[in-house]
């Protein structure tokens, strides 16, 4: 099998700990270790001169290649036209997206120093698989330097409608510069239908079977829903049984149930609208009051991009309210916490709750809410209550109870049914959902990704 180059924005940390918050860090370093290559990306760094000499680090069988970038790339590229259009507008949020035409050139021209770099990195035989919205235009850049090998790119977040993706000036460039790529797989059969609907309205692309033509480029496209390793995170889930920080958090609850929230502090993530309806609950069904605490774990994240420091002062704003307004002197509804937690103990906490609310406004997938499932112990399992806007709603619908996030009684009366539930229904719901989450794992998005690439 020829070798794997990965690109994406960040690589990972290289030793594991507390700070491998994403998603995509999660899934992509597992893939690459089972098949080894090389793994590219920015370095996290700001250097004062542009720099297209990578440091390269070997571990194992995966060399991590990493560039600095500059304060004005970070500021055009990432901060700029990355988190400041293309996350915003592809989660909806069309009123937080800030164009401006310097920082799109910023973000190709990024995207150009990441071409050169695979220009003198890869054999013609290499396989390159570049990952998310930040390098949507990589292939074509790479197709400029000359670079002919097979190059696909998987979108990590959901791909809008195309009414909402004209909304970004430069949309056409943009999906014009997707069909470079040889493949491109999205999470969910319903984002890969919003690009081919842009494509065959805008651009006269035509659908044949998996096969989309636009002009002169034929390329493959396909729903690829990311997994998890359930077995390990199970194992994970364990490891921490026994630890103080999970003793403290027991201690702490004096035998309350137990509701988890893990997100990165993120407007699409829609926490201040599960505090609400948490506050709801208390509201409408006051036989929880004094018997139900909700911990929200939310690391911070882009802090510097303006829609996040309004999100975190909703946040605390919105848990102080309803805290004080329940608050006893033994008990403490919200415990809130801004900070990030070692993995091991976070599937731990899963493992303790009763309930695992995971109802974001807009998700490419949610893993969340797959590893609270993966965590669950099988003889006294607790329950997913999901958003019907995350991508694990395609596969979870069947055993999580499914919630409008934009429905704040109805999300109080899922919480109320979830904490209800008899153990024979939620060891139901939890067995159906373990084989689903087998079926379709981390692996087998990798092989089905991967293999399509290849033929
Ligand atoms: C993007 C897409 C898609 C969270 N807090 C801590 C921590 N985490 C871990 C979780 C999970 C991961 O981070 C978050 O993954 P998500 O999928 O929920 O969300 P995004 O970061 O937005 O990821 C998303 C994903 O890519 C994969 O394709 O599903 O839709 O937006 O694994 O457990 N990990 C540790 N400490 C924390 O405090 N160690």
């Amino acid at each position: 099998m020829s070798r794997l180059i990965v690109v994406s924005n960040r690589v990972a940390p290289i030793t594991e700990g507390k700070s491998t918050a994403g998603g995509l860090v999660v899934g992509v370093l597992d893939a690459l270790r089972e098949t080894g290559g090389i793994w590219l990306g920015w370095s996290g760094d700001i250097s004062g001169e542009p720099s297209t000499a990578p440091v390269t680090e070997t571990v194992d069988n995966i060399d991590f290649c990493t560039i600095p970038l500059t304060q004005r790339d970070y500021d055009r590229y990432y901060r700029g036209f990355s988190n400041g259009v293309l996350w915003p507008t592809f989660h909806y949020r069309i009123d937080l997206s800030q164009y401006n035409g310097e920082d799109y050139k910023g973000y190709v021209e990024v995207n150009q120093r990441f071409a050169a770099l695979l220009a003198t990195l890869a054999q013609p035989t290499d396989r390159l698989w570049v990952h998310d919205y930040h390098l949507i235009p990589l292939a074509q850049a790479c197709r400029e330097q000359g670079l002919d090998n097979r190059i696909g790119f998987f979108l990590h977040i959901p791909f809008p409608s195309p009414s909402v993706l004209r909304t970004i000036p430069r949309h056409r460039e943009l999906v014009l510069a997707l069909c470079q790529y040889d493949l491109v797989g999205f999470q969910t059969q319903g984002d890969t239908q919003a690009f081919v609907d842009y494509a065959t309205r805008h651009l006269d692309g035509v659908l044949e079977g998996d096969i989309l033509q636009v002009g002169e480029r034929r390329i493959r496209v396909g729903s690829y829903p990311i997994g998890i390793h359930p077995d390990q995170v199970k194992t994970l889930s364990k490891q921490s049984a026994r630890s103080k920080q999970l003793d403290a958090l027991k201690a702490g609850l004096q035998h309350r149930k137990l509701i988890v929230s893990v997100d990165r502090l993120d407007y699409s993530k829609g926490l201040v609208q599960r505090f609400d309806a948490f506050d709801c609950l208390l509201e409408t069904a006051p036989q929880h009051r004094g018997k139900v605490t909700l911990v929200q774990i939310a690391p911070p994240s882009r802090q510097d991009v303006q829609g996040y420091r309004q999100i975190r002062r909703q946040l605390e704003s919105a848990a102080g309210r309803i805290n004080g307004k329940w608050t006893e002197l033994s008990w403490t509804p919200i415990r809130y916490m801004n900070r990030s937690y070692e993995r091991s103990l976070l599937m731990s906490f899963f493992r303790a709750s009763q309930v695992g609310l995971v109802t974001p406004m807009r998700d490419g997938m949610n893993l969340v809410a797959k590893e609270y499932i993966a965590s669950q112990p099988a003889d006294d399992p607790g329950v997913l209550v999901l958003s019907e806007f995350a991508g694990a709603a395609a596969e979870m619908q069947d055993g999580a109870i499914m919630v409008n996030p934009f429905d704040t009684k109805a999300m109080a009366d899922g919480l109320d049914l979830a904490l209800r539930m008899p153990l024979q229904q939620r060891k139901k719901r939890y067995e159906h959902l373990m084989e689903v989450l087998r079926a379709n794992d981390l692996s087998r998005w990798r092989d089905r990704f991967l293999g399509d690439l290849e033929s």
